[in-house]
């Protein structure tokens, strides 16, 4: 039997080249190696205030992005996870083996809970639902960006926790993170992660921006007071520029290395707009053409839901078993 791989993504706004460059271009890749899932997390979404007449569109239009970058139907179960309750409903089961301690240490549950006024407990168990999504399937690699390494860890830890209480039952998921482009910094200000909820024009570039968008963000993205490039001094805003360009283009270190040094900040900027908007066109075209054949976006998600919604069963009657649960008795066979 193939590894699976599941991951997810927030239907929180426009998805960026962080979320691309740190998971997407990822999920596309290794889809033909292993079994995969992939999964718009609304649930998670609701964590935060979400607006509900956006929410629905939101929801469809990441799904379209998420064929246009390259998710291939055939290959991978495009997911929405609220269409499959047996994610709460082993979300549950799963909070009931996890000490709150463990959740209040989560640096996303942190920054996250002191922007709010008042601190809703979904905050406080995001990563648990998290390590349901992934335990549900009984993933073994979970293709992620670097900010997500801490709830992976305790996804590991629950599972470890849940295992030695009940009985093996979960597979332990591996953290699979991109060699380059890992943790891509915001654009007007480089010490903090680009994220899809971060307001600002100049913050994030999205999938879908046009070219001369992308242009006038990078050209006036925060640098440093060096006139040119110098690998050894550069500040943050510059080290972020290269990792954009070398994570598009795919050079080794050597080569970005002699390309880049020594050369002005502005023709810099220009490169790495150009390398951007000719990474993106391609994914434009699609998202337009996959947005004009109308109900096939939601007749892939339906498809995806049925796909993977007796694996689901099978795990939840698995951990119902394991904890002595109630569990409906089998149809008897003819
Ligand atoms: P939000 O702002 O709503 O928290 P987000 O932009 O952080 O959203 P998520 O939906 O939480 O994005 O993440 C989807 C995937 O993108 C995850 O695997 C996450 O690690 C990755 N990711 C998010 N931001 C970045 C970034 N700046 N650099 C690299 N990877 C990222
Ligand atoms: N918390 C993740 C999104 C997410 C996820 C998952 C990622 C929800 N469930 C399961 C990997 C596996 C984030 O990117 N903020």
């Amino acid at each position: 039997m193939k590894t699976r791989v599941l991951s997810g993504i927030q239907p929180t706004g426009s998805p960026h080249i962080g979320n691309y460059l740190g998971a997407l271009k990822n999920w596309a890749k290794i889809q033909y190696d292993y079994d995969s899932i992939y999964c718009i997390v609304d649930l998670h979404a609701i964590t935060t205030y979400q607006d509900p007449k956006e929410l629905r569109g939101k929801i469809e239009e990441l799904a379209a992005v998420l064929l246009a970058i390259g998710i291939d139907p055939k290959h991978s179960a495009l997911v929405v996870q609220s269409s499959v309750p047996e994610h709460a409903e082993l979300a549950w089961m799963l909070t009931c083996v996890t000490p709150v301690g463990w959740l209040e240490r989560m640096t996303q549950y942190k920054a996250k809970s002191a922007a709010q006024e008042t601190i809703g407990d979904g905050l406080l168990q995001y990563p648990v639902l998290m390590a349901a999504d992934i335990l549900l399937y009984q993933a073994g690699i979970v293709p992620v960006g670097d900010d997500q390494t801490q709830h992976l860890e305790l996804a590991r830890d629950i599972a470890q926790r849940f295992n030695s209480l009940y009985g093996e039952t979960f597979v332990m998921p591996a953290t699979h993170l991109p060699s380059v482009g890992a943790r891509i910094m915001g654009l007007d200000d480089p010490e903090k992660k680009m994220s899809k909820s971060t307001a600002g024009a100049g913050h994030a570039i999205s999938l879908l921006d046009p070219p001369d968008a992308i242009r006038k963000k990078i050209m006036r993205s925060t640098t440093d007071s060096n006139p040119d490039v110098d690998f050894e001094n550069a500040g943050a805003g510059v080290r972020n520029l290269l990792t954009i360009f070398q994570a598009f283009i795919e050079w080794p270190d050597e080569q970005l290395r002699s390309h880049f040094t020594g050369m002005r900040y502005g023709d810099l900027k220009k490169q790495v707009a150009e390398a951007v908007v000719s990474a993106l066109a391609p994914i434009q075209e699609r998202y337009r053409q996959i947005t004009a054949e109308r109900g096939y976006v939601a007749a892939v998600l339906d498809e995806g839901a049925r796909r993977v919604s007796p694996l689901a069963k099978d795990t939840v009657n698995q951990v119902k078993q394991a904890m002595g649960l109630f569990t409906p008795p089998a149809p008897l066979s003819k």
